[in-house]
């Protein structure tokens, strides 16, 4: 592989880009207008502007994107997340053009992204799942039934959903017609597919993910798990590996079921298979992600292996270099994704100039980004600015270090999720491990924020004060 275009913008850009040079590989960057100064434009080889500043007219057009790969002479493309990442067709596209699609084959993706075809997929190689159907219901007879049988609450998903489009929780039988025609029409509208299914609520789960890797030699291993339970509607905000709360056995059997999710579609390259952990501990299949997902990095500071490097040797045909045996955790890694809101303001995006951006640096801070000091911040992408990124021999060590370098990271110009962070992080639930998806719901008010800000301001006052008077002192004794 001697070049590859980087289909997608921003921090995951520079990433890919970044391991590529490393290897050896040239780059290409694609940018829209409104993107023409971006850093990973900067930093790729060749760049060539897709179409304005709308994804749907420039990262979105997959044709264009093959266009430019074949006219630059490009071996390969990567999709990074999101965007094209997870479009079968246009895998597909790819590899009729000649290309190298660094991903899984369209199948996989094709299968995982219905979260029916996921269920049928996996059946045959007993993975725990969530109790319920494991195909589309529209008889609404049927449904109570079903619920019936399994209990309330239960929850209706959507078979092409994400990212909770389409969920809808049922307490009892007597709203059950009116919110599964609901989800149906929700469904309809968000994906243009409006098959549902139900399975048993989970009240209180955890949502921890395995990484996974799979050579074209049918060699696969799981690089252990993240815990992403930290999120506001279905945003993940604070991710860690490994789980504050995993015993080896049970990493040891989410881990052999998650490569098992993956032999079931055939999977090649690097996967995420996503379960819900509840209270007892019992884990359950929910669905697997067919791409490099945001929260990465904290794998690859436990593992020491670079991630995008192992994707781009395994699009290349070669087999993986290690085996389970030979991988192992070493400490703790946190991230916290910075995005440009205002968690004072619903976490509403906080659009403007990046006045001030100074993110923290030394050993053991790792920072992915893909803006700069000045730049301003297009409206029309995800408000993610940063990802900040800690490691310690423990847990504890890396989350002092995560709140030293929140402190450290200067931002103006925008409101950020800095002070969210801070909140997290040092909060005792989150210290502990007792927490699951609801943390955020449970424990943040904006009131309690505010409260932190107000306390922060009070020491802030008192230093310079004492500031102040020292410098009095030093000047009456000058005299
Ligand atoms: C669930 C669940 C409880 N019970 N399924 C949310 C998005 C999609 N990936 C699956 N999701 C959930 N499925 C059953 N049977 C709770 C969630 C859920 C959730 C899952 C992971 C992370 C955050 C979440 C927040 C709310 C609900």
């Amino acid at each position: 592989m001697e070049k590859i275009v980087v289909a997608n913008r921003g921090e995951i850009a520079v990433r890919v880009i970044k391991t590529a040079r490393k290897m050896g590989i040239k780059t290409v960057a694609v940018y829209s207008e409104v993107d023409r100064n971006a850093p990973h434009v900067k930093l790729a080889d060749e760049a060539v502007c897709i179409g304005p500043p709308p994804s749907s007219e420039s990262y979105l057009k997959g044709d264009v994107v093959i266009e430019v790969a074949k006219k630059l002479h490009a071996d390969a493309i990567h999709p990074g997340y999101g965007f094209l990442s997870e479009n079968a067709a246009f895998a597909e596209a790819v590899e009729k053009n000649g290309l190298i699609f660094i991903g899984p084959r369209p199948h996989a993706i094709r299968v995982m992204g219905s979260k029916l075809a996921a269920k049928e997929a996996v059946k045959k190689y007993n993975i725990p799942m969530v109790p319920g159907i494991d195909e589309a219901i529209t008889d609404v007879e049927k449904a109570k039934q079903i619920a019936a049988e399994i209990g309330y609450p239960i929850l209706i998903k959507a078979s092409a959903g994400g990212g909770g489009k389409g969920m809808r929780v049922v307490e009892s039988k007597e709203v059950l017609e009116e919110q599964m025609k609901r989800a149906i029409s929700e469904a309809t509208s968000a994906f243009g597919d409006g098959s549902v299914f139900i399975e048993k609520y989970v009240e209180s789960p955890r949502h921890i993910e395995i990484q996974i890797l799979a050579d074209t030699q049918g060699n696969t291993v799981h690089l252990f798990e993240r815990e992403c339970s930290i999120q506001r509607r279905h945003q993940k905000v604070v991710e860690e590996a490994p789980s504050a709360i995993l015993t080896p056995a049970l990493r040891e059997a989410m881990g052999q079921a998650a490569i098992k999710v993956a032999k079931a579609c055939d999977y090649v390259g690097a996967g995420t298979v996503e379960f819900l952990l509840d209270e007892k501990n019992n884990f359950y299949f929910l669905e697997m992600n067919t791409r490099l997902q945001v929260e990465h990095p904290v794998t690859e500071l436990i593992t020491n292996l670079d991630l995008v490097e192992q994707q781009i040797k395994i699009a290349n045909g070669e087999s993986l270099a290690f085996s389970q045996e030979d991988l192992s955790i070493h400490g703790h890694a946190l991230e916290l994704r910075v995005y440009a809101e205002d968690p004072l303001n619903d976490f509403l995006p906080s659009v403007g100039t990046l006045e001030v951006y100074r993110p923290p640096s030394g050993e053991h801070i790792r920072v992915d980004d893909g803006f700069k000091e000045g730049m301003e911040i297009p409206i029309q992408y995800d408000p993610m600015l940063s990802k900040l990124i800690t490691w310690g021999k423990t847990r504890e060590e890396a989350i002092q270090l995560m709140i030293q370098a929140i402190q450290d990271f200067d931002v103006a110009g925008v409101q950020t999720t800095l002070p969210f962070g801070s909140f997290v992080f040092e909060h005792k639930a989150f210290r502990k491990g007792t927490f699951d998806t609801h943390f955020v719901k449970k424990y943040y008010t904006k009131k309690g924020d505010q409260q932190q800000v107000t306390a922060a301001a009070e020491v802030a006052a008192k230093v310079a004060l004492h500031v102040h008077l020292q410098e009095l002192k030093k000047l009456r004794l000058s005299k």
